[in-house]
Parts: C-alpha cells; structure tokens; sequence
C-alpha cells in the first residue's frame, strides 16, 4: 500500500494531473462505461508541495527543505532535515535546487516519500 502510494506520487508529478481532471469530467457522463483509473482517487491526496534543497546527506538520506506549507500532516511552511523513505531520493538531489515533495508521516516521523526536480 505504502509502495503504491508513492508510485502514484511520481505519476501525479509526471503529469498524471491532466489525466485524472478528464477522467473527473468523464465519469459525470459515463459512469457505467469505463471504470476510474487506480490512480484517481489516490490523486489529490499525493499533491506535491514546493521545495527548496537547503542540505543533503547522502549517506543518511537526510535532506534539510525549506519547504511550503505540508497540510497532510499538518506542518507550517518552514526549514528543517527530513529522513527520506528511500535514500535513492536524496541521492537526486543537490542543495540549491527547487523541487517537488510529498512528506508523509511514516512511524510518527515526517518522511519524504516522493521528491522531484521542479521545472523552474
Ligand atoms: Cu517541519
């Protein structure tokens, strides 16, 4: 369950968003004819919020964001080291880049699940 919702994390981020707004609209008018995507209903629960990479631990997979609001688990916009779910996602990353991030609370810590480059 925790896999897959990462997964549909990195399809929202790939840009998954415009698939799942049609498949909104479609199901209004054909409901019975086509079954909803796995990912729809997953979709705005993986929203991504902007990122700055202050620091990088590679070797931890600790990375310190200066990040915007996280309404999932509650967190003001602020600066802070967070512990990555799979340290492959720090390993992306550098500090001074701005990206996109999905921190869930994992065992009661804040743990980045999902982290992509942002476009600009
Ligand atoms: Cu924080």
């Amino acid at each position: 369950m925790k896999r897959f919702l990462m997964l549909a994390a990195l399809s929202c981020a790939t840009g998954a968003y415009a698939s799942y707004a049609l498949a909104g609209d479609s199901m209004s008018t054909m409901s019975m004819a086509m079954n909803p995507p796995p990912s729809s209903k997953t979709g705005s629960d993986a929203a991504l919020t902007r990122a700055e990479v202050v620091d990088v631990d590679a070797a931890t997979g600790m990375v310190t964001l200066k990040h915007g609001e996280l309404a999932n688990i509650g967190m003001p916009a602020m600066t802070m080291a967070y512990r990555t779910k799979d340290t492959m996602l720090a390993k992306r990353v550098h500090a001074g880049e701005k990206v996109r991030v999905r921190v869930e609370n994992i065992k009661g810590t804040p743990t980045i699940v999902a982290m992509v480059k942002a476009a600009s």
